[in-house]
């Protein structure tokens, strides 16, 4: 009876670990409970945000702008919003977290769905790439709005050794995670900044786990110089930027346009803010004005074209002329113009580029535009270049079509 009894307890005791052992290699192979493994990981392409700071002191600008990162499929949708908010110049030496340095304050937004399968984890996180950057993320509870998810783990300043992060585990989808964080420069205005902020989204898909990673990279350079000769004259390419301007300290902001192409013009656009007068000027590699666009008035964009220089660079001054300081976009393209600036007139049956103009006619620089075609030709709209025409063109109500500036004769 004995040997009888011990052998029950026996084949007991192994029933109650083989049995639930079993059905849990069952569970795993059919899915029921998911198998811890390493994630597959899915990187996107980095989503880029630029600006050069200003020289005011104790200037706070309002930036307002948004970038997103979003990853969206059948099976998951992913987004990393950051939002820059304002940009702070010296402000108060006794006042957190700046102390009297300078710096970028924004917020962001971590969203994450899932209609099959379930959410793991988010995990936010804050990197600069320089030594010369700290990066700091607010943890008060004003500052943190949580929907579907569980904070675990907040480092809440990073350097470019130590990042900082947030770490969340998803109760629910669809969640999100919305904080707010403030990049602040060591440096006087000297050096280039990155801060690279990167999404790490981990799920179960039904199948296997996954981990999508949405990277934003915000860059920050020194102001561009106030004089053409000035060694901080920023050098940049076609794209779009921002920047910004205010009175007596960063009167303007100087260019290097480096395009060395024959037969291309090259097009710039400024928008200033709406409460703020600034002004564009045009020099040819002898650092000599060739153009300007002057329009009088708070909010007018300005506008000019002039054929690129292929044996140096070209320069461009954004200057300020009257009012408020603030943030203002630059944008340079280039493209084949024949050499001279042109328009589209209507010629009695369809809208054709008239070139015949001189490179100094350009309106922006106050000379009357004249056109080569019939005495039926009536100017109708001034085009920064051919594709932005035809975007134009292609809708069908003109009175929405945007003009860079009326003519004014
Ligand atoms: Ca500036
Ligand atoms: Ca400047
Ligand atoms: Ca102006």
């Amino acid at each position: 009876m004995e040997g009888f009894a011990k052998r029950k307890w026996v084949a007991i005791t192994l029933a109650a670990v083989i049995l639930p052992m079993s059905l849990l290699t069952t569970f795993k192979l059919t899915g029921i409970i998911p198998e811890s493994q390493t994630p597959e990981i899915i990187t996107v392409d980095a989503v880029n945000w630029n600006m050069t700071r200003s020289l005011h002191p104790g200037g706070i600008y309002d930036i307002g702008e948004t970038v997103e990162n979003i990853y969206a499929t059948n099976e998951v949708a992913v987004m990393l919003r950051v939002d820059v908010c304002s940009y702070v110049d010296d402000p108060d030496p006794v006042v957190g977290p700046y102390f009297g340095r300078d710096g970028v304050c924004f917020t962001l937004s971590a969203n994450f769905s899932i209609p099959k399968g379930f959410g793991v984890s988010l995990v936010v996180k804050y990197l600069p790439a320089d030594d010369n950057a700290t990066v700091y993320v607010q943890t008060s509870n004003w500052a943190v709005i949580k929907e579907n998810i569980s904070v675990t783990g907040i480092k809440w300043f990073g350097t470019s050794e130590n990042e900082a992060y947030t770490k969340a585990e998803i109760l629910n989808s669809p969640c999100c995670l919305d904080t707010q964080a403030y990049w602040v420069f060591d440096d006087q205005n000297t050096i280039d900044h990155t801060l690279n902020v990167a999404l790490e989204a981990t799920y179960f898909n039904g199948t296997t786990y996954q981990k999508i990673v949405l990277p934003v990279a915000l860059h920050i350079f020194p102001d561009a110089g106030n004089t053409i000769n000035d060694p901080n004259v920023r050098s940049i390419g076609c794209g779009s930027y921002k920047a910004c301007l205010c009175p007596i300290y960063d009167t303007s902001d100087f260019y290097k346009i480096l395009v060395h192409e024959s037969g291309k013009m090259v097009d710039v656009h400024m928008k200033p803010p709406s409460d703020a007068d600034y002004d564009l000027y045009y020099y040819d590699r002898n650092k000599n004005e060739q153009a300007h666009s002057t329009n009088r008035g708070n909010g007018i964009m300005e506008w000019l074209a002039y054929p690129s220089d292929p044996l140096g660079d070209c320069y461009i001054e954004v200057r300020f002329y009257a009012n408020c300081s603030g943030k203002y976009e630059l944008e340079v393209t280039t493209y084949y113009g024949g050499g001279c600036p042109f328009l589209y007139a209507w010629n009695g049956q369809d809208y054709v580029i008239d070139n015949n103009l001189l490179p100094t006619s350009a309106r922006s620089s106050g000379t009357d535009v004249r056109s080569s075609a019939s005495e039926s030709t009536i100017f109708i709209l001034f085009f920064p270049n051919p594709r932005e025409f035809q975007e134009k063109k292609s809708q069908e109500n003109f009175d929405n079509i945007w003009f860079p500036e009326k003519r004014t004769e």
